[in-house]
């Protein structure tokens, strides 16, 4: 059963002119791309997507940092594609991030780490509903 998770290409790497280079390791590793859209969050946007993350110390750096520039938000799907993209992007922290990962190549920092990738599959769908209506994707 083919399963959708979300990701995000994040300001530092859409302004690093390499979304594109993503994008197309992304379709190599087998995830099909059903719904993507270019977006500017206002700060309140970004504050409401990692809600979750209200109490972390690092969340104004995050919010600040999601509404700086244009993201790129994509619908993924494939077999296990929400564990399988978690894999796919690697650790959180590039420095700890393994080799042949979005974000070992991509990512400069804890903060500013290329992409997102939704951690569970009840997220997933919470933060598909963010950015996508049903009609935007493609079945
Ligand atoms: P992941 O994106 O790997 O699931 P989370 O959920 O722990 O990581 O954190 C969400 C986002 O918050 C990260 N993608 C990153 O941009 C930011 N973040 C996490 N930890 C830090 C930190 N220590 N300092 C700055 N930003 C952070």
């Amino acid at each position: 059963m083919a399963e959708r998770t979300l990701a995000i290409i994040k300001p530092d790497a859409v302004a690093a002119g390499v979304a594109g280079e993503i994008i197309a390791h992304i379709q190599r590793a087998g995830f099909r791309i059903v719904g993507m859209k270019l977006v500017r969050m206002s700060a309140e946007q970004a504050g409401a997507f990692y809600a979750v993350h209200r109490e972390r110390p690092f969340y104004g750096e995050l919010v600040r940092f999601m509404s700086s520039g244009p993201v790129i938000p994509i619908v993924l799907e494939k077999e296990n594609a929400v564990a399988d993209f978690r894999t796919l992007i690697g650790a959180t922290d590039p420095a700890e991030a393994a080799e042949g990962t979005i974000r070992k190549r991509f990512a400069r920092s804890k903060g500013e780490n290329a992409i997102h990738g939704s951690d569970s599959p009840e997220n997933a769908r919470t933060e598909i509903a963010f950015f996508f209506a049903e009609s935007e994707l493609v079945g």
